[in-house]
């Protein structure tokens, strides 16, 4: 994989290990991107690992990773269930997308029960906590070995 797998993180992520452990679990969003980083050093490759709490910023590295990445592994965080710009902007990516979710949105409150980003995923990664992120660099190793 000559590309880079871009992890995007979306609103409040940047506060993971710090609050709702008991939602979201200990481990922080540095050691998140440390474990995707080594994770990706087993299979060869490489992340782009960001988090941002702006809408417009995420749609800026989607586009950025349109020509710059294999697969984009996204946890859009709330904006999964309300962005239609984060929808367009991965359409437009033409690239493997895979929904990352620390929690299991479907297990908690209605309005979580909905993602635009669902749209447009190959596949979705929900529930597994911290090491979904590994799961999710695995799965991407997979998918464009398997599109090579
Ligand atoms: O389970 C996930 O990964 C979510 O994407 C997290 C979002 C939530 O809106 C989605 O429904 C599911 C919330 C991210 C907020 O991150 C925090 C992390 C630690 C403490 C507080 C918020």
């Amino acid at each position: 994989m000559s590309k880079p797998i871009y992890v995007l993180n979306g609103p409040s992520l940047n506060l993971l290990g710090v609050r709702e452990p008991h939602i979201y679990g200990t481990t922080t969003l540095d050691q998140v991107k440390a474990m995707c980083e080594a994770r990706a050093a087993t299979h060869g490759t490489t992340v782009v690992f960001r988090q941002s709490n702006h809408e417009g910023q995420l749609v800026d590295w989607i586009h950025e990773a349109r020509a710059d990445a294999s697969v984009i592994v996204i946890n859009p965080a709330a904006y999964g269930h309300t962005s239609i710009a984060l929808l367009d902007a991965l359409k437009a990516a033409e690239l493997p997308v895979i929904e990352l979710h620390l929690s299991n949105p479907a297990a908690r409150d209605d309005f979580r029960r909905h993602s635009y980003v669902s749209r447009v995923a190959t596949g979705m990664i929900t529930g597994f906590g911290a090491a979904g992120y590994e799961l999710a660099v695995d799965a991407a190793v997979r998918l464009v070995t398997a599109q090579a």
